[in-house]
């Protein structure tokens, strides 16, 4: 009601006492030096920029303390229904600059700073990534959070607090990946998160479950741990609503066993804080490649505890919310939807059936009904081998009353229905059944998370319907259409516009004549920006920007890595996880293609060649082999080519190593063309490639996941495509396994290619002969199909290119119509159709 009692002492005094956030420059100063002198115990004289900059943050951080106090405040009082998203990966990236930007204090702290000596680039050069995310998936999270802040709307989301990042990426100088730990925390204090020591919660792995005869079960013994509460503020754009990231860091629930300690056993005194401390302590970065196939035994078994680890303490958390409402648990789904960001939190399913009835004593089929109301289930690939599967023997070892449960749901639930549907459908029923048969027996988790929720999504429309009649086809029949559909992805314009390209953002607001704190929050608004397509002086300001960019890059690229750019070539980047759906071998090829023809060229025809650079980045998990070759083949093909005076005016290539969210804020607004070339059907949706768009890059690509939508939003004729559809990848495969044609049959220009490799044009060929014999053998993701079509289409690009206004008209209408990308668009799809929530604002 905001009318209660005030709780304790003077009200008169509190209010008094009481700061606002810092909004004009001498208040800024005034908080920066105050926290040099006090929290960094530090002064002018011994000040440095990792100094500066740590004090500018804490400044910030009281700023955001402020909001975030009010948002969770006004959320308690008001008890709205909520929304949680759970995912184990928010690659959230620097916060510094962000915030600074949502907060609408970025001039003022550039000024502050200034007069304090220092530089703010500089300062925001100091902020390591936090890179707890593989890529798109992560990304995405973090996407949804700045919309759901900035949107007002009460959402939370919940993750782990690991210890290391995804790994440092080095490249050696024979091209290999190499992996090196990212002790991301290891600075000292992180000062965007608020440690909540008092918010914790136990969480059980291994005993024993023992059914009692009323339906509930007693679950006993084996290992406790703590899971601790770390919140991390996530403010919206121009508003007070902060909204909050809650991670969770798994700690020993007693230091020690002091019997053991005392008795001289010092290893074993420690050994249960060691393991309760690894469950937080690292990443997994197998993007794509489920825990089955890539890592070791004791490696799945600490994955799948760090999957029910954070699934507990997230419910725990969200039931004891609930709980303080004090409303009965038929409501729950009316105050409390939860979001699975793909199957990684499937848990949460039987997790909560759990509490529900050995906790809360509800009986099973009213408990179903809960959780089937609650829950919502984002799937996010199609690829086979990227489908989690759990072996029934770890399950049940792991977590015994669990694996109970998943059994009454195929008992009660899946067995039942679809014989009633389906009477004798046995191959039905073993084709959806919960467990998969073979040895071991494994539960499949998609199957799980699609039976136990209210509605189910892709990420992009081609992808949605995949998902629809392969991964999930015997569910739709079963479900009705209805539980299914589509959420096209989104990124935050805030980042990847604003804070990433700022004077593309002042050259928007001045064209559109609006405060960008309203076309940010609204952006089909750039639609504004048609027009101006036609306007020479508007274009030349945009070229200009471009430019400046592309020397951005440049100077980063030499200050790093001590190489010089060529800024008068056309950008041509690839950046994203290295895996051969993504293709970037397909590139290195056509790049490859590209200097053998320049090659044999004479030097006036080399004169009409419009010069290019070609950006690769990118991390390979680091047991996936071909991946790590195909980069190998990159940096060696980089270093002949780059190297060669007959072309290399007209052709250079870059592999930038450690990519990060940090690097692709420098790399994508440079760009004039990037490849999302993977084959097509395989890629759910990308969102690197709304990004590039967003920022007047041009798209090469196949019709595949999020480009499709992309080419009917901005038009075909701005978008370059190439290669087969969908509806033919899996005829051509199957004429690969059983007619196969030789590549030189099939594309000669391929391979020649291939043959230049294996002879040794970029150092020994034979390290290559893996990779290429993919291509030769069965071709899986159809190199050899696609391999001429790419070749044109990169051929339009140049031939495109060569009208230098026509491209600017081109990029000018391209990031116009971008606007349906962004993620306040994707958000509130899921807050209206799916969660049911509404906005509230902090005033
Ligand atoms: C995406 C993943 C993923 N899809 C398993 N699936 C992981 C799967 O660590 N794991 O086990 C990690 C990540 N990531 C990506 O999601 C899609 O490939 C992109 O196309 C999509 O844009 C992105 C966001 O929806």
């Amino acid at each position: 009601t905001g009318k209660e009692k005030w709780p304790r002492g003077d009200e008169k005094v509190w209010k008094e006492g009481s700061r606002s956030v810092n909004t004009d420059v001498s208040s800024v100063t005034k908080s920066i030096v105050n926290h040099v002198q006090t929290s960094l115990a530090r002064q002018a004289y011994n000040l440095d920029n990792l100094g500066a900059y740590q004090a500018a943050a804490l400044s910030v951080r009281d700023d955001l303390i402020l909001n975030w106090n009010e948002t969770q405040m006004h959320y308690t009082r008001k008890a709205p229904k909520r929304a949680y998203y759970l995912s184990l990966e928010f690659l959230m990236g620097r916060t510094f600059d962000n915030a600074l930007l949502n907060l609408g204090l970025k001039d003022q702290y550039r000024e502050g700073v200034t007069k304090l000596g220092f530089n703010m680039e500089d300062l925001l050069e100091q902020e390591r990534d936090a890179a707890l995310g593989n890529g798109g998936l992560g990304r995405l999270a973090a996407c949804y959070l700045d919309s759901s802040a900035s949107q007002e709307l009460p959402v939370w989301g919940y993750g782990l607090r690991y210890q290391y990042g995804i790994f440092q990426q080095l490249i050696s100088p024979e091209g290999q990946q190499l992996e090196q730990p990212d002790p991301w925390l290891a600075g000292g204090e992180n000062p965007w998160e608020l440690p909540r020591l008092d918010v914790s919660y136990e969480v059980r792995f291994y005993g024993t479950a023992e059914r009692l005869p009323d339906g509930r079960a007693l679950w006993q013994g084996g290992q406790e741990v703590l899971a601790v509460a770390y919140d991390v503020m996530v403010p919206g754009c121009y508003t007070k609503n902060t909204n909050n990231l809650r991670l969770w860091e798994s700690k020993p629930k007693r230091g020690f066993d002091l019997n053991s300690f005392n008795a001289g056993d010092y290893e074993h005194a420690v050994e249960s804080s060691n393991s309760a401390a690894a469950i937080t302590s690292v990443l997994y970065p197998n993007d794509h490649t489920c825990a089955q196939s890539s890592i070791s035994t004791l490696g799945k078994e600490l994955r799948l505890k760090q999957q029910y680890f954070w699934t507990a303490a997230s419910l725990a958390d969200i039931v004891r919310r609930f709980k303080n409402i004090g409303k009965p648990f038929s409501e729950f789904p009316d105050y409390v939807a939860i979001q699975l960001n793909d199957t990684h939190p499937t848990l949460a399913i039987p997790e909560l059936m759990r509490i529900l009835i050995d906790e809360e004593e509800i009986p099973w089929g009213k408990a179903w009904d809960i959780v089937t109301n609650t829950v919502f289930y984002t799937n996010h690939t199609v690829l086979p081998e990227a489908l989690e599967k759990w072996p029934v023997p770890l399950m049940e070892h792991l977590l015994p009353r669990h694996m109970q449960i998943i059994y009454d749901i195929n008992l009660y639930v899946v067995e039942p229905s679809v014989e009633k549907k389906f009477p004798g459908d046995r191959d039905r029923l073993a084709r959806m059944s919960l467990i998969e048969e073979g040895f071991p027996k494994q539960v499949r988790m998609a199957h799980l998370a699609c039976i136990g929720n209210r509605k189910v999504n892709g990420v992009a429309e081609l992808h949605s319907d995949l998902v629809k009649t392969t991964i999930l086809k015997d569910f739709v029949e079963f479900e009705g259409q209805s539980k299914f559909s589509n959420v096209t992805n989104g990124i935050t314009p805030r980042r990847w516009l604003d804070q990433c390209n700022p004077e593309l953002s002042a050259l928007i607001s001045k064209t559109l004549k609006v405060d960008k704190s309203v076309w940010l929050k609204d952006l089909d608004m750039l639609k504004g920006l048609l027009p101006y397509a036609e306007d020479a002086e508007f274009r030349k300001e945009w070229a200009a920007i471009k430019q400046r960019n592309k020397e951005r890059l440049a100077h980063h690229v030499e200050t790093t890595l001590g190489l010089t750019v060529n800024t008068n070539a056309m950008f041509d980047v690839q950046i994203k996880r290295l895996h051969e759906y993504k293709r970037q071998t397909l590139n290195i090829l056509g790049v490859i293609h590209r200097y053998l023809t320049l090659k044999q060229m004479s030097a006036a025809e080399r004169k009409k060649v419009n010069p290019r650079v070609v950006f690769f980045a990118g991390k390979a998990a680091p047991g996936y082999y071909i991946a790590k070759l195909t980069i190998r083949l990159i940096v060696n093909a980089a270093r002949i080519i780059n190297a060669d005076p007959d072309t290399r005016n007209l052709l250079t290539v870059y592999f930038l190593p450690d990519y990060s969210v940090s690097l692709a804020e420098v790399l994508i607004p440079s760009s004039d063309i990037s490849q999302h070339i993977s084959t097509a059907g395989t890629e759910a949706s990308g969102t690197s490639n709304m990004k590039f768009c967003l920022n007047g890059g041009l798209l090469v690509g196949t019709v595949d996941g999020a480009n499709i939508e992309i080419a009917e939003a901005v038009g075909e004729n701005n978008v370059f495509f190439f290669g087969h559809l969908t509806p033919a990848v899996e005829d051509l495969r199957y004429q690969h396994m059983y007619h196969p044609v030789p590549v030189e049959e099939k594309c000669p220009a391929l391979a020649k290619v291939l043959d230049k490799i294996s002879g040794g044009m970029f150092g020994d060929g034979g390290v290559y002969e893996p990779l290429l014999n993919t291509i030769r053998q069965n071709d899986y993701y159809l190199i050899t199909e696609d391999f001429d079509s790419y070749i044109g289409a990169l051929e339009m690009v140049d031939q495109a290119y060569l009208d230098k206004e026509e491209w600017i008209k081109k990029s000018i209408r391209t990031t116009a119509n971008m606007g349906k990308f962004s993620s306040d668009r994707a958000i509130l799809e899921y807050a209206e159709s799916f969660w049911s929530i509404e906005p509230v604002k902090v005033t």
